[in-house]
């Protein structure tokens, strides 16, 4: 099956069962950020988009890590990453470039210590929900999964999102992952059933 040929947009209707799961569009993920996605900006203008379209629910997760996550090089010797999306500083949170509706829902991973989730599916609500439980209130079947990065924390949203039953479509343009090349990360995804779209193509319909 080539790339990008999945699913046409005119086989898209989009209503109240559809979700957009925004993945870690957060300022360390950015360039210029602790743990930056190179490009990672060009898909701010592409998920501005998205969010106008009928989506039923719109999430974004974040990652949400403690000054002494064990994830960060400086606290753990195993750690594999530069200090970043420490709670409530700049790095964690949203870029001004982002524009997303008041009412949509927001997750949080890696809020433990000695605990690090890549998949939104391990992220939970303030109130202590976990996204599949916030997706299923609201009657959601499909999701429309993006963000940053892709070959960590979207794969693992939408190889999840897959494996819980979700119809499950990765949107390639709406995505950036830290190496230049995506097609392996793209085609192990469509391994697994996902499939692929591009954002601005879901946007205007031929
Ligand atoms: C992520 C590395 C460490 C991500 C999060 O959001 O892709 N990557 N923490
Ligand atoms: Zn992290």
């Amino acid at each position: 099956m080539p790339l990008h040929s999945a699913l046409s947009s005119s086989a898209l209707m989009l209503g109240k069962e559809d979700a957009l799961i925004v993945v870690d569009v957060q300022n360390d993920f950015l360039p210029g950020g602790a743990l930056p996605v190179p490009h990672g900006t060009a898909i701010l203008p592409v998920i501005n988009q998205l969010a106008h379209l009928p989506f039923g629910l719109i999430v974004t997760s974040q990652d949400w890590h403690p000054p002494e996550h064990a994830s960060f090089k400086t606290n753990h010797h195993n750690g594999l990453w530069p200090p970043h999306c420490v709670a409530h500083t700049y790095g964690a949170d949203f870029p001004l470039g982002l524009h997303l509706p008041d009412h949509i829902q927001h997750v949080f991973k890696g809020t433990q210590a000695h605990q690090d989730s890549y998949s939104a599916f391990e992220a939970r609500t303030n109130s202590g929900l976990l996204l599949d439980t916030i997706l299923k209130q609201h009657g959601v079947t499909r999701v429309f999964v993006c963000g940053l990065a892709l070959e960590y924390c979207v794969k693992a949203t939408a190889m999840d999102a897959q494996k819980a039953g979700y119809k499950t479509v990765l949107l390639t343009d709406a995505s950036k992952g830290l190496k230049t090349n995506p097609a392996p990360t793209l085609m192990a995804c469509q391994e697994k059933g996902i499939l692929l779209c591009s954002g601005l193509q879901l946007h205007t319909p031929s």
